[in-house]
């Protein structure tokens, strides 16, 4: 609508790959409004709304929730700031939430970021995070592993097929890490 995005990037790493890290990073150099689509979710399932408790189960079964309220939330966020350069963190996971997203909102992502790590890394590090996430234990990391392999990188190899596909090495140092991000983001500036 009244909106003009000059670049949007979307991310897609595994669970656990380090795409939150990095989008602080990014938001403090590069002065981009971080919007991870999980944290979106979360904050609506506590907000005590109509979908709440369904958002909260699918979460901690490790499933998508349905492409309609994940782009409702991105677009009223998207809306509500002045930014004109948003990064969104760990959307679109599948290939009907890229397509309805696309359709509905009109923008495309200037280039996706795709945070390369092993499973036995990421698992370490959601292991470790103790933030209290309902998602955080082992058995729903498997399932969030599953669905990443079988639905989410689906949507790398499209913007693969279309160039946009920036993929970097997650799994050094979150420090190296942003050395590698910050290659991809200098020469837009
Ligand atoms: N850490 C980070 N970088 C490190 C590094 N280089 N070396 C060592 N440690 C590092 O990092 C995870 C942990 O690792 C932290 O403790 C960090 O300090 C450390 P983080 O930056 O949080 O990784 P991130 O990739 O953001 O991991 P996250 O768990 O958030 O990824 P998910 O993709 O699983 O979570 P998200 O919040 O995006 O989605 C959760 C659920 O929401 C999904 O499973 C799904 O049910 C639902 N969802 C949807 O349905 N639709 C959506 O569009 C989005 C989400
Ligand atoms: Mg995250």
């Amino acid at each position: 609508p009244h909106l003009i995005v000059s670049y949007l990037t979307s991310r897609a790493g595994g669970p656990g790959s380090g795409k939150g890290t990095q989008c602080a990073n990014i938001v403090e150099h590069f002065g981009y409004t971080h919007l991870s689509a999980g944290d979106l979710l979360r904050a609506e399932a506590q907000s005590g709304s109509k979908n709440g408790t369904m958002i909260e189960n699918m979460m901690s079964e490790g499933v998508i929730v349905p492409s309609e309220i994940t782009i409702k939330l991105l677009e009223k966020a998207m809306l509500e700031n002045e930014n004109d350069k948003f990064l969104i963190d760990g959307f679109p996971r599948n290939e009907e939430n890229r397509a309805a997203f696309e359709s509905i909102t009109g923008i495309e992502p200037e280039f996706v970021l795709f945070f390369d790590c092993s499973e036995e890394e990421m698992e370490r590090r959601l292991l470790t995070r103790n933030q209290g996430r309902v998602d955080d234990n082992i058995d729903t990391i498997r399932k969030r592993f599953k669905v990443f392999l079988e639905s989410s990188l689906d949507v790398i190899n499209y913007y693969n097929s279309k160039g946009k596909v920036k993929k970097i090495d997650a799994g050094k140092p979150a420090g190296e890490v942003f050395e590698a991000v910050k290659a991809v983001f200098a020469p837009i500036r």
